[in-house]
């Protein structure tokens, strides 16, 4: 194998998915505290108590006996994020709620003692509840500015701990899911094309001054962009379904080309013709996004077919998606696994861009069996996670001998937590079990799988071990 000697092997999590303690500590209220069963129910009034994320696994308790479990892995970085409501409880307020400072620096501080790097995303998900009722979230310009001064505030606090960052996790997903990517308040299908579009174009704008400000701020870091990442294949040669994969890779591809080009891509002037799209962009907004990234992270988890017969239906799977391809094999939830696919990817984002490329989410969420070994320790037998994590960094290491530029690795849900499309416990990926159930009931203990020691000789052997 051949991953570089500084590597960087490790984990993710999301604040909403894994801190619980949603109303502890000032924090104030995001989008994900009132969408009870994920992105496919319309928010809710008021959180409810079977909303599982409210209390995720108890990171907020526990990260100090997490943490200690990713370093005996080896992790080298730790991908995180803020939850800005933690930070600005309502978003618009001029000053930061000091307790949730200072639950990052303490995180941050647990990781930097075992010479873990925290990788930071600045918004996972996670806008606060209060821009989006006030404000109709990033549909209203305003947020720019609260994102602005949120993102200040945390590159000065953290400008000697945190060197790696991120803007918006999947990026591309606002289209599928304006509520939970977007906090616009308004019913999907009452929305535009425009009204979305405009939308992104104001996260795109808030991205690039983000990247200004931490290039400012922390001369010494990297930030990226983070897009949810779909290698689109044509069903069939058929020239149609070849240009309709362009098409729809063009989908993605608009986010990606905008924040580490700088500018709209040409293609964007027939989209937004054909679709009665009038962006409201100003001299200004033109100079912001000329501040690219230094890095492009995705997540990767399946591909997809794209089929100019309307008669071929999208199979299930992420919040995007396409048509099944017929080669492949899914996961439970009809994610289709797709290890080549990670190559073939790595290859076209190295080939468009020329930049370092970062895995920031890849793995296998599956229903796990917690069982009891002789000598009476709990584990879970998990060859299936240890399969598909094998097969896809075979493929990494396949793409950095095709000459692409990878940073680094951070599997998906390094430990159990609560699934983002779908709002359950019982789709697990980590390498560390939780017990916690759909119903709620659970003890939180944790409980090394079998993948736990895979991965460690993974890491421990950079790769050798593969
Ligand atoms: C991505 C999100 C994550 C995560 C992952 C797996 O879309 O960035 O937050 O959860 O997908 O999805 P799920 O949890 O639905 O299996």
């Amino acid at each position: 194998m051949n991953f570089p000697k500084d590597f960087l092997w490790g984990g993710a999590i999301a604040a909403n998915q894994a801190e619980g303690a949603y109303n502890e500590g000032g924090k104030g209220l995001s989008v994900q505290d009132v969408t009870r069963k994920g992105w496919q129910e319309p928010p809710q009034e008021f959180p409810t108590e079977d909303n599982l994320k409210l209390k995720g696994i108890d990171f907020y308790h526990r990260y100090k006996e997490d943490i200690k479990l990713f370093a005996e892995m080896g992790f080298k970085v730790f991908r995180l994020s803020i939850s800005w409501p933690r930070i600005f409880p309502n978003g618009d307020e001029s000053t930061p709620n000091e307790e949730g400072l200072k639950f990052y620096d303490d995180v941050f501080d647990e990781c930097l003692k075992y010479g873990i790097e925290p990788l930071v995303t600045l918004s996972h998900y996670e806008t606060p509840l209060h821009l989006t009722r006030e404000y109709n979230g990033w549909k209203n310009r305003k947020v720019i500015d609260f994102f602005e001064k949120y993102v200040e505030v945390v590159f000065k606090r953290y400008k000697n701990k945190v060197k790696y960052w991120l803007t918006f996790n999947e990026i591309n997903s606002i289209t599928h899911v304006p509520f939970l990517s977007g906090g616009i308040n308004t019913p999907k299908e009452e929305l535009t094309k425009e009204d979305i579009y405009q939308a992104i174009h104001h996260e795109l704008v808030a991205s690039s001054r983000a990247v200004k400000k931490c290039h400012e701020i922390i001369p010494d870091a990297q930030i990226g962009c983070m897009i949810l990442g779909v290698p689109i294949y044509p069903l069939t040669p058929n020239p149609a379904d070849v240009w309709k994969s362009v098409e729809s890779e063009r989908e993605n591809y608009y986010f990606s080309d905008i924040q580490v080009r700088g500018y709209y891509p040409s293609y964007t002037k027939r989209f937004f013709k054909e679709n009665n799209i009038n962006l409201t962009i100003t001299e200004q907004d033109k100079e912001d996004l000329k501040n690219t990234v230094d890095f492009i992270s995705f997540s990767y988890y399946m591909s997809a077919c794209a089929s100019a017969d309307p008669t071929k239906k999208p199979g299930k799977g992420n919040i995007i998606g396409g048509v099944p391809n017929p080669y492949l094999d899914a996961s439970e939830w009809g994610w289709q696994i797709d290890p080549l696919g990670l190559r073939i990817y790595l290859n076209q984002l190295y080939d468009r861009y020329q930049k370092p490329v970062f895995i920031v989410e890849n793995g296998l969420g599956a229903i796990d069996e917690l069982v009891t070994l002789d000598d009476g320790t709990k584990t879970v037998i998990d060859n299936y996670r240890i399969n598909y994590m094998n097969d896809h960094l075979v493929e990494v290491s396949e793409a950095i001998e095709d000459g692409v530029e990878v940073m680094g690795y951070t599997s998906w849900g390094c430990i159990d937590l609560v699934s983002f499309t779908t709002a359950e416990i019982r789709k697990r990926y980590g390498f560390i079990y939780v017990d916690r159930n759909d119903d709620g009931s659970g003890t939180m203990t944790r409980y090394k799988k079998k993948s736990f020691d895979w991965y460690k000789k993974v890491i421990e052997t950079n790769g050798e071990s593969l």
